[in-house]
């Protein structure tokens, strides 16, 4: 039989890891290839990754890496693992993975306290104008100080904070909303717990959630389940006055419903991290001053990134090694 012309253990990386994980996975000594350098859509990623897939034993990936059976058969039986570099894997065809015995790892735990700080940045920003006012200040315009310049939501005078999705990250948002004295409602099977009633949090049910939060902060995964789960009904459930935060993935909402919602002043402003078609943004809601857009930069702290690389290479490399991944999705 013909000597396979890669090496069975080659890791393939769609991206540079940070500089420590880097050199965790060069001291293990197995060969990786990359496709860090490939620029364009989604499609242009996953086309570069079936292109380089062949004779990977391991891949890590990113949110912008869409890891699907094509993906899978291109680098042909010996793909052992896929490890997500990031907690979300909806960009990953888990069930395609496991039909053919490979193991899905993510990177939970890392990355709760960097995503729920610019949850709160985004709703701090939002409830104060903050971009709007300094896009104010930049425009040169001509001011003076008034009663009503610039006038927003109270944050720590006990407005609500609706939290869908009270998991890992949710918690670490609830910690801070407590902190600022917010009066705290939330969604999920952890919402009933004894951690939730410390920190001062209500369950309720998504339609009271959503009537009666004045911000509603989005922290459930991307699922059939969650797909448009905050569509226009649902906008039309809130309060006109509510923000809504969505660090999750941008799916879970229904982009053009919150197009409309904001024009038709259904809800009364969005701060987001992540969108529908990311990278693409629904035209519109660029134009809106009372819109807050980053681009999917929740994780994005120096030690966050580095500690998500390390766990990413701590699951391919235990998968490669024969033992159990750290955490198998
Ligand atoms: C990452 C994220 O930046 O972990 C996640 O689910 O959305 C972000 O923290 C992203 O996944 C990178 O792959």
């Amino acid at each position: 039989m013909a000597e396979p012309d890669h090496a069975p253990t080659r890791i393939h990386l769609t991206f540079d890891l940070p500089p420590k994980a880097a050199a965790d996975l060069a001291a293990s000594g197995h060969p990786t290839t990359s496709t860090a350098d490939v620029d364009g859509s989604k499609e242009d990623r996953r086309q570069a990754l079936v292109a380089a897939a062949p004779g990977a034993s391991a891949i890590i990936a990113t949110v912008s890496d869409l890891v699907d059976a094509e993906v899978m058969d291109a680098a042909g039986p010996g793909l052992r693992v896929i490890a997500n570099y990031g907690v979300g894997y909806d960009n990953i065809d888990v069930a395609a993975a496991h039909d053919r015995g490979i193991v899905v790892t993510n990177t939970p735990g890392v990355l709760d306290e960097a995503t729920a700080d610019l949850a709160f940045a985004l709703l701090l920003a939002g409830a104060r104008r903050v971009v709007e006012a300094d896009r104010f200040v930049r425009s040169g315009a001509e001011w003076s100080w008034e009663p009503d310049f610039f006038v927003g939501l109270d944050v720590s005078a006990g407005a609500t904070l609706g939290i869908v999705g009270l998991g890992r990250i949710g918690f670490a948002v609830a910690r801070r909303a407590a902190a600022f004295g917010m009066r705290i409602v939330a969604t999920g099977s952890r919402a009933s717990s004894s951690e939730a009633a410390a920190l001062g949090v209500t369950p309720v049910e998504l339609p009271e959630l959503l009537a009666t939060s004045d911000v509603v902060t989005l922290h459930c995964p991307l699922t059939p389940e969650t797909h448009h789960l905050i569509g226009a009904p649902q906008f039309a459930a809130m309060k006109s006055s509510a923000l809504l935060v969505n660090t999750s993935r941008g799916a879970v909402v229904d982009e053009d419903a919150l197009l409309e919602a904001l024009l038709e002043g259904t809800i009364g402003g969005a701060a987001l991290d992540v969108y529908e078609h990311e990278p693409r943004v629904t035209a519109g809601l660029l134009a809106l001053p009372n819109v807050i857009t980053a681009p999917h930069i929740g994780s994005a702290g120096i030690a966050t990134r580095e500690r998500m690389g390390a766990v990413a290479v701590e699951n391919a490399l235990a998968v490669l090694g024969g033992a159990t991944a750290p955490n198998p999705v």
